[in-house]
């Protein structure tokens, strides 16, 4: 007799052709209606699952849901590259694998990155709403006006996989490159961009910030009021990783006062229950958290998840082992 399929829970919807996958390889309960599940409705479908494939929004999972789940439980899979929601600590000690889904995402996080300096420089927001609200009565030389792109200094904070990428296409549109990290990248691998050890020296040369680090203990808050202060005037921000990055009030206090022409953002803390004053400012163009949101990319993000645990269950050590 064929031993038993591993049993699986599957915290929300994915598309077609992930779940199709798992329901075959795995004793799998689907989502079928998309409702996000509370911690005790996770813990509940969790009492006879050996594993759990879970999002972003699964927030409970950095907050003590993994020291209650169930000694059946041996391998959590986030659908997601970032893993700030899932206590690594907590897996380690219970002996739980965790899983991320990298690589895959990087291209159509980067296009939103550069998707979020191009609206937030020509005024894709306002420029939207005048043609919808039938506002576009006529054309003037001198207004509206956004901003160039091509020629202006980009820093990118966080040059990882899509902080690469990003630099990549923002060298197509001739923008003088700098980047932090930790560590510098290898020369091939930095797209011109010059590297600054120190955050603070990087500040000054940013006409353009693009936020590409992962949120962790040492980057949450990281651009606060000091940080705003020591970009140029007039500087332009854009935040396609994670919103608790950014301090919202330093943030609306900077493009409130004109010390910052615009924003970008994808991210919110609390997202969807972002800071509703963002919503009524004009300089910010607004995305809901569309990183990876594409088709091709949401398959692929589940196949990376699947091939983790299918590894996993396997037998052999997962691609993206976390912990
Ligand atoms: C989304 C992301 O969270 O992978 C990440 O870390 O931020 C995005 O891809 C995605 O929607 C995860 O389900």
């Amino acid at each position: 007799m064929a031993p038993a399929l591993p049993r699986l829970l599957v915290t929300r919807r994915l598309p077609k052709e992930v779940e199709t996958r798992l329901a075959k390889a795995y004793r799998a309960e689907l989502n079928a209606d998309d409702q996000p599940m509370s911690e005790a409705e996770i813990l509940d479908a969790a009492r006879d699952k050996d594993a759990l494939l879970i999002t972003p929004m699964d927030r409970s999972f950095a907050t003590g849901i993994i020291a209650k789940l169930p000694a059946s439980v041996k391998i959590v899979a986030t659908f997601s590259v970032g893993y700030e929601h899932v206590d690594i600590a907590a897996a380690r000690e219970r002996n739980i694998a965790v899983t991320n889904t990298p690589d895959v995402l990087t291209n159509a996080t980067a296009d939103i990155a550069l998707l979020l300096i191009l609206g937030a420089a020509r005024g894709a927001y306002w420029g939207e709403r005048m043609v919808r609200e039938d506002r576009w009565t006529s054309w003037s030389p001198t207004a509206p006006l956004g901003f160039d792109v091509s020629g202006k200094r980009l820093g990118i904070l966080g040059m990882g996989r899509i902080g690469q990428a990003v630099a990549k296409r923002a060298q197509a549109f001739e923008m003088e490159l700098h980047y932090h990290n930790r560590r510098p990248v290898a020369p091939d691998l930095a797209y011109g961009a010059r590297y600054h050890a120190a955050l603070d020296q990087m500040l000054p040369h940013c006409d353009f910030l693009s936020v590409n680090c992962a949120s962790t203990p040492e980057t949450r808050g990281l651009v606060n009021e000091k940080l705003i202060a020591k970009l140029p005037d007039g500087a332009i921000i854009v935040n396609s990783a994670r919103g608790d990055i950014i301090d919202d009030d330093a943030l609306i206090a900077g493009l409130t006062s004109g010390k910052l022409a615009a924003a970008g953002l994808d991210v919110f803390r609390n997202e969807p229950r972002i800071d509703p004053r963002y919503r009524s400012l004009d300089n910010v163009f607004l995305l809901p958290h569309l990183g990876s949101a594409t088709r091709d990319t949401r398959i692929a993000m589940g196949m990376r998840a699947a091939d983790n645990l299918d590894a996993f269950f396997a037998g052999r050590r997962p691609a993206d082992l976390l912990t």
